[in-house]
């Protein structure tokens, strides 16, 4: 299935409060969400091997990939679809051995340096940002703003997807820059409704398509 980055959602599970992840992730996917990466600074490896498989169960039949953060071995033990790393987390050529072919890896870019840098043909998509400073990101590096954005979309070669305190009202400017979609935590996680707060982003986009 080729990969659909259009509405990329990024969990935090304390944000998700009471509501919980796994209901939270339901509804985001009903209302639009197309990539789940499961995020968690927090949790053990056991603890987020067991998440992992939970939103697998879930996510089973919808067409939605569940990428891992980080944490290889999580990816692997749960068999998720895919994995996300940053500038120093585990090489992506080891992402790449350890998951195979069919696997989805995606890498974290900040600069034009880490672009031209990055291993492209080991990766099938980069994330780019953050677009604003966020909070969802206690270390995250300087943000790039949406001319950032734009310079980077241009120069890269893979799909790509904008993050960082991105909200459905940017969804036209962040497709304007060129990215092939937009990645959220806190515009779903936490929100009252997440399958309106999903919805909203396609919303924001047919209005300003229109
Ligand atoms: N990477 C760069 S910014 C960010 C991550 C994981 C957090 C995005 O969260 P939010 O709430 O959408 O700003
Ligand atoms: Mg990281």
């Amino acid at each position: 299935m080729p990969l659909d980055l259009s509405l990329y959602l990024v969990t935090d599970a304390a944000l998700c409060g009471d509501a919980g992840l796994e209901k939270t992730v339901a509804a985001a996917v009903s209302g639009g969400v197309t990539l789940v990466q499961l995020r968690d600074k927090h949790a053990s490896d056991a603890q987020m091997i067991a998440q992992a498989k939970r939103l697998k169960t879930l996510l089973a039949g919808s067409g939605v990939p569940l990428i891992i953060n980080d944490r290889l071995s999580v990816a692997l033990e749960s068999q998720a679809d895919g994995l996300h790393v940053g500038q120093s987390d585990t090489l992506v050529q080891a992402a790449r051995n350890a998951m195979g072919q069919g696997a989805i890896i995606g890498l974290s870019i900040n600069t034009l340096e880490q672009l031209q840098t990055a291993p492209i043909e080991l990766l099938d998509y980069v994330g780019l940002g953050p677009v604003f400073a966020t909070v969802s990101k206690q270390d995250h590096a300087q943000p790039i703003g949406f001319d950032g954005l734009a310079s980077l979309a241009k120069a890269c070669p893979l799909p790509c997807v904008a993050i960082g305190g991105l909200k459905a009202e940017h969804a036209a400017r962040v497709k304007a820059a060129g990215a092939d979609g937009i990645a959220v935590i806190s515009a779903i996680c936490g929100q009252p409704d997440p399958y309106q707060a999903a919805r909203a982003f396609q919303v924001s986009q047919a209005v300003s398509a229109s």
